[in-house]
């Protein structure tokens, strides 16, 4: 029996119409789903390899805690375990702000305004950009374990396990099997390695590490390594932090030796390795901890600790995250084959399976990378091993950032956006004097990146930095988190930090001598420039994103003051400084404008700044606004399907608005292929970035869930949503399949079944008591569910 069937089986079951006990109902459906019928090694959640990853680290496996990152690499002979923690960054609490910079705010304006856009950027290059453009995030080094006389092995396999979040290593030497088992646990604050054989006395290897960092190396007692050092300084910030990175070596049985710099164990009958690492960051602007003292702590509270306890608590900290959500999109032979050959047969064959791994990943990448009091995950998540990683691995907020929580609340993880929530409200900190110091204004802004110290800045340059709105696309995250929860005292917290940006956008823009709209200037589409009579320089007003992000800022905060029942003349003002925006137009050749003027031409530019509106923002659906969703599919086809990692992320939950299933599939077999999957099944921008995985794990969810579009009949602040069922399903190529625990806006969970292309039933579980309306096609049902009661239709 397919396991959507067993599923369907289960549902039918609970009887149709309302039922209580939704989270009972939960777990059967889970359970449902779990069993394929199939044979085990085929329906495992696993990545896995016949091969080591050798010196590929793009084929290590990634593990994480939210703050320690661990890649394995699963070398026989020489293992190495690359390591992250979350903290390690160049620098220090710094403010590279210019308070000379608005003097010059006027004349840029006038330049724009002129139409001397070369002028302009000119300017704001030479007196308006930020002291420096960031630190970036380093690496800790790494762990290696040499094991003498492995060369023969046969019987390799090495895999991650997405359920448990637990990598392995197998092989045998001699007629002895060896097991390397890794995680890296939220619990002990550990990345922990075990490594057993089925003979006793059998484990015999040398640990040492290495790091391109300023540190040192020494074995500080017979099993325990110490790696301490100093982190570096940066375009002109000092170093101020220290780190250690602490490994212990518990053997059973056998000898454990040290010597200057390495530990060698001989003949063990099994040896559990911990590994912890800190630095003496506290926060954005404290610095005052102790590495060492933190790693002791960490030692201490685990010494009593049991390996069997800590995998136990491991899995099941990950567990309660993980199995929120299963999914079954259809499953072929194909599903057989190693991980990095799935990559090129998804294009070219079936293998609807590997669509669901990659959606599974990205969930399994989020919690191991981004966990309530960590940093937010980076351009790389938490892993990378370069002292120069791309793009500093830093924050790139006119995408990179927001795409890599875009999963978080549709696919169940909703408190995995803590540390984004928690850093919005550093950046609004530190943003208060950017505001003040670069444009004399009020609130809080922040450019197109940040980093540890929360870096708010222009930086890089101005056609790329000169784009003050990347703190009001983080305000959407801030608003969105309320849609999915409801939380009025969550709401009341970050209350602040949107009015900040609110108030800094009223007074920053402008109006327009031309339009007599409100726009900001200076500032620029994202990337992206036009060239007219006067030249190329991308700097301009007004650009159709701006006028997009600021319409939702405003009007978001204006439903937020409502529901808290504050700020009145401030709404007021919102409501009518939204009326005063530019309004969205549609060019010429039927695109979608990028700026006020009819510029555009038809590139393939990688950025698609312009299409916010459709997603994330709902300022554009084919049901509302038709001719700008039109608009919006000829910006996508000019801009063609393939680019950048990311850049097809976005197409994918694009195309999923436009209700197109067949062309997301497409857009799927491009983002999934080797030329975009490293074989870690990490994204390739190319380099490695990680926001592709995340908009790829959104974009799935998107596939058949959908709820963005309000009911018909709402005030403004009510939460009342549709919920869309299989809105971009490409109904032949996955005609058969099921998804539990996905969320709804409104505070919904909906498990969705569907069989020959149609939805055959939807059980929908009701967290908050909020009205919504189901709909499939052009078939709604509405309800009125009360808290924790269930509904299951079948339409
Ligand atoms: C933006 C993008 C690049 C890259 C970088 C991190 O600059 O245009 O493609 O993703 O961010």
């Amino acid at each position: 029996m397919k396991k959507s069937a067993i599923l369907a089986a289960i549902l039918v079951c609970t009887c149709l119409g309302l039922t209580e006990g939704a989270s009972s109902q939960r777990k059967e459906a889970t359970s449902g789903l779990k069993d394929h019928g199939l044979p085990k090694s085929n329906r495992d959640l696993v990545l896995w390899y016949d091969e080591a990853a050798d010196q590929d680290w793009s084929a290590a496996l990634p593990i994480g805690n939210g703050r320690l990152g661990g890649m394995i690499f699963g070398n026989v002979v020489k293992d190495r375990i690359q390591l992250n923690e979350d903290t390690l960054w160049t620098g220090q609490p710094n403010d590279p702000s210019r308070p000379e910079a608005k003097e010059y705010l006027d004349k840029v304006r006038d330049e724009i305004f002129n139409g001397d856009r070369d002028t302009a950027q000119q300017l704001y290059n030479d007196h308006m950009m930020g002291k420096h453009s960031g630190m970036m995030y380093q690496t800790v080094g790494s762990l290696y374990l040499n094991f003498p006389g492995h060369d023969a092995f046969t019987g390799y396999r090495r895999q991650l396990d997405l359920d448990t979040a637990v990598a392995k290593t197998q092989y045998s030497v001699g007629g002895i099997a060896y097991t390397r088992e890794y995680f890296a646990s939220p619990v002990d604050q550990l990345i922990i390695l075990r490594i057993t054989a089925d003979k006793k006395g059998s484990i015999s290897f040398t640990a040492s590490m290495d790091t391109p960092m300023t540190a040192t190396v020494t074995a500080s007692s017979p099993n325990v390594l110490t790696l301490s050092g100093v982190n570096n300084a940066h375009e002109g910030v000092d170093a101020g932090m220290t780190y250690e990175c602490r490994v212990k070596i518990l053997n059973q049985g056998g000898t454990v030796n040290a010597g200057d710099d390495s530990i060698t164990v001989r003949d063990a009958d099994t040896v559990t390795i911990q590994i912890a690492a800190a630095t003496s960051f506290v926060s954005f602007d404290d610095i005052s901890g102790d590495p060492a003292a933190r790693n002791d702590a960490t030692f201490k509270a685990a010494a009593p600790r049991t390996y069997a306890k800590m995998l136990a608590e491991h899995t099941a900290a990950h567990q309660k995250l993980f199995r929120r959500v299963s999914i079954d999109l259809g499953y072929t032979e194909n599903a057989k084959a190693t991980t990095d050959l799935r990559r090129n047969a998804f294009a070219a064959g079936n293998d609807p399976d590997f669509a669901a791994l990659y959606f599974q990943y990205g969930r399994y990448l989020l919690i191991a990378s981004s966990r309530p009091g960590t940093q937010p995950a980076n351009l790389q998540g938490i892993w990378n091993d370069q002292m120069n990683p791309p793009w500093d691995s830093k924050y790139t907020t006119n995408i990179n950032y927001e795409m890599n929580y875009w999963p978080a609340e549709v696919t169940n993880l909703s408190e995995l956006t803590e540390p984004f929530i928690t850093s919005t409200k550093e950046v609004a900190v530190t943003g208060t004097a950017t505001a003040r110091n670069h444009y004399d204004c009020g609130g809080w802004v922040m450019h197109h990146n940040t980093d540890l110290w929360r870096l708010t800045v222009p930086v890089d340059a101005a056609q790329y930095g000169g784009w003050p709105t990347g703190g009001g696309w983080l305000i959407l995250h801030l608003w969105e988190h309320y849609l999915y929860t409801g939380d009025t005292a969550y709401l009341a917290e970050v209350y602040p930090v949107m009015k900040g940006s609110a108030q800094f956008f009223l007074d920053y823009c402008v109006e327009h001598p031309t339009y007599g709209w409100l726009v900001t200037a200076p500032t620029v589409s994202p990337e992206h420039g036009y060239q007219d009579a006067t030249g190329g320089a991308w700097m301009t007003a007004g650009t159709t994103m701006d006028s997009q992000i600021i319409r939702d800022v405003w009007n978001n905060t204006c439903k937020a003051a409502e529901i808290l029942d504050v700020d009145k003349p401030l709404q007021k003002q919102l409501i009518a400084s939204v009326e005063k925006l530019p309004p969205m137009q549609i060019g010429k050749r039927g695109q979608l404008q990028e700026w006020l003027e009819d510029v555009d031409v038809a590139d393939n530019h990688r950025h698609v700044s312009h299409l916010y509106g459709l997603y994330p923002s709902d300022q554009i659906t084919v049901e509302d606004t038709p001719e700008f969703a039109d608009a919006a599919k000829t910006t996508l086809i000019e801009r063609g399907d393939l680019s950048t990692g990311w850049s097809l992320g976005w197409k994918v939950n694009l195309w999923t608005r436009l209700k197109d299933g067949d062309h997301v599939y497409d857009l799927l077999k491009l983002l999934l292929h080797s030329d975009r999957t490293y074989p870690n099944m990490f994204d390739a921008h190319p380099p490695f970035q990680i926001d592709g995985n995340f908009g790829g794990t959104s974009g799935i969810a998107e596939m058949l869930l959908q709820s963005h579009h309000r009911m018909p009949d709402t005030k403004p602040a009510e939460l009342a949503f549709v919920i869309d069922l299989l809105p971009a399903l490409p109904d032949k190529t996955w005609p058969e399949g099921s998804v539990t625990g996905l969320r709804a806006r409104g505070g919904f969970e909906v498990d969705i079944v569907w069989k020959d292309g149609k939805l055959t039933q939807a059980v929908i579980r009701s967290l908050q008591g909020n009205r919504c309306q189901l709909r499939y096609g052009q078939q709604t049902k509405s309800l009125n569910l009360k808290k924790n009661q269930s509904y299951t239709w079948q339409p």
